[in-house]
């Protein structure tokens, strides 16, 4: 049999950090950015995904954006690395208090987009062609704020006017549901993907899933994974585990479900999705209790639930699955699959 391709790991830097939330302070200290990305190789990670504001201050003109482009992307080759993303961060910045493409506000949607465009300039400084859209403030507190229908064209209009200022890029939506905002325009992957074939070229368009996003929405990670898959439309995963629908946790991959975790590996597998070019981005947080010394654990361990539910994945016997499905002996295959995640 031909070896499978093998799978690429990616994870942005934020995905180490010193623990403060909104209830407490930091309680690690902050690890220097060049010193982060050394990190990456030491844990067995092959790309990196960034924020704009992660590579350059938003705020350099461009001759200082080029030269600190530059810099970061000596630093990730160097390190035998590639940006597999670029994310703009429209919703730290106070023009994006009211949402970025949505806000009420001309002007401040103007800014929404040419921060974007901005993105794709960096990312095409470090020769990468994915543009990330998470769509953190699109939506609303109350649902009078803004008119929703209004909203939903200005998001199209914004990808559009993204799509056209490279004619290379891709833009990969990452949808979540709630949080920061009580209610999101665009709550889900099935959302988006109705939104995308309006877009003005639809084959740069795709999106990017994250599991405990699925989850918080009630829907399971690898169904709406397969849905994005059947419409070669998922180009990139934020892997991670969520605990309910509570506060997003981005918690160690398979550390909530393992039967989840195993069904989204099995998605991956079956789609053969590594070949497709598509990496294994996590997006993992630390807990608050971690100590500085075991501050990138979260992310050794992820990769490794990753690879060992890849290992049991390959192991189901296809013959017993497809009998158990023929004969609707669905407690029979379920007997099976648990079996095979406690390696019986
Ligand atoms: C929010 C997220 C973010 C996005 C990231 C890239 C911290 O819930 O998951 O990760 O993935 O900003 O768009
Ligand atoms: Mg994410």
């Amino acid at each position: 049999m031909a070896a499978k391709t093998a799978y690429r790991f990616t994870f942005g830097p934020w995905n180490i950090s010193t623990g403060a939330d909104p209830f407490g302070p930091p309680v690690r200290e902050e690890v220097a950015f060049a010193a982060k990305i050394r990190e990456y190789k030491k844990l067995g990670f092959d790309g990196v995904q960034f924020h704009d504001d992660d590579v350059c201050p938003a705020e350099l003109d461009h001759a200082a954006m080029t030269k600190a482009v530059a810099e970061v992307k000596k630093m990730v080759e160097g390190e035998g690395l590639f940006v597999e993303f670029i994310a703009p961060r429209l919703w730290e910045h106070p023009r994006t208090i009211d949402g970025a493409y949505t806000a009420n506000s001309a002007e401040d949607r103007k800014y929404a987009i040419e921060r974007s465009k901005r993105a794709i300039d960096i990312a095409n400084l470090l020769g990468c062609r994915n543009i990330v859209l998470w769509l953190a403030r699109e939506g609303t507190y109350i649902r009078e704020a803004k008119d929703p229908i209004t909203a939903v064209g200005r998001i199209v209009d914004a990808v559009n006017a993204q799509l056209e200022h490279d004619k290379n890029i891709r833009i990969l939506g990452e949808m979540k549901p709630n949080e920061p905002m009580d209610q999101a325009y665009l709550p889900t992957v099935g959302h988006f993907m109705g939104l995308l074939y309006r877009t003005a070229d639809p084959s740069r368009v795709g999106v990017l899933i994250e599991s405990a996003h699925s989850i918080l929405a009630g829907l399971d990670p690898s169904d709406d994974m397969a849905f994005a898959l059947w419409h070669k439309k998922l180009w990139s995963v934020h892997l991670n585990d969520q605990n309910g629908l509570k506060y997003d946790q981005d918690k160690t991959f398979g550390s909530v479900d393992l039967r989840r975790a195993f069904n989204t590996v099995s998605v991956l597998e079956r789609a053969n999705y590594a070949a497709s070019g598509g990496c294994i981005g996590l997006d993992v947080k630390a807990m608050r209790t971690t100590k500085q010394a075991d501050q990138t654990k979260h992310l050794a361990n992820s990769k490794e639930m990753f690879l060992r539910l890849v290992e049991v994945a390959r192991s189901v016997d296809v013959k017993k699955v497809e009998e158990c499905r023929a004969a609707r002996d669905y407690e029979g295959l379920e007997f099976y699959v648990l079996g095979k995640l406690m390696r019986q």
